[in-house]
């Protein structure tokens, strides 16, 4: 029987972040299968849709000058710029097709308005407009979180650090994530998840 106290967070599953998607990570298909099963373990299950309008500021196009990947600050601080991705409606935005969406309680849809990106589950990036879903969480009285899915080092790895800043017992389970890896940022996820007490398991 699952436990009602963990709950699996399935972070970005979806087309861009796929082979042929916009923002693809190499080998983000691969973990679809592995995640389907994980799903059966857990009391609750989340999926998280990453949702942009076309105007997203962290979208390289919304900038002059400015090439995907390249840098720029934004009034909460440095920021990535990123090639346009899961734009709300589209097919990039939509969830991987062999991914179980039936056995998902709950999808949070994140990084909605224009003016700031929303890496974390549970903050938005100037890490204080809350997304609500730790409330969610706690009210169904999960104490345990794993996480899962897309990319490692962005968005699971924002999320993970944030679910033990806010004191859910965490785990990351690497085999079922797979990373965007810019400039050694896996191994700078990784080490930060460490230090935080993050399980890697
Ligand atoms: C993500 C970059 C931009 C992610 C989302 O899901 O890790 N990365 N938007
Ligand atoms: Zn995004």
């Amino acid at each position: 029987m699952p436990e009602n106290t963990h709950a699996l967070i399935v972070i970005d599953m979806q087309n861009d972040f796929c082979p042929g998607g916009a923002l693809a990570v190499t080998d983000g298909d691969v973990i679809v299968t592995q995640i389907n099963q994980l799903m059966a373990e857990y009391g609750t299950v989340v999926l998280t849709q990453d949702w942009h309008p076309a105007d997203h500021r962290s979208f390289a196009s919304n900038h002059t000058d400015h090439a995907p990947m390249s840098m720029v600050d934004m009034p909460y601080g440095p920021q990535i710029l990123w090639p346009d991705h899961c734009i709300q409606g589209s097919s990039g935005a939509g969830f991987h097709p062999d991914l179980d969406l039936e056995a998902a309680h709950m999808v949070l849809r994140k990084g909605f308005r224009p003016e700031i990106d929303s890496y974390s589950a549970f903050f938005e990036n100037d890490r204080s407009t809350p997304t609500g879903l730790a409330g969610y969480l706690r009210e169904r009285g999960v104490t345990h979180l794993s996480f899962v899915g897309l990319a490692y080092d962005f968005c699971v790895a924002w999320s993970a650090l944030d679910a033990v800043k806010l004191g859910f017992t965490t785990c990351v389970i690497e085999d079922a994530c797979r990373a965007i890896n810019l400039d050694g940022s896996r191994a700078a996820a990784r080490a930060s998840l460490r230090e935080a007490g993050v399980t890697l398991q």
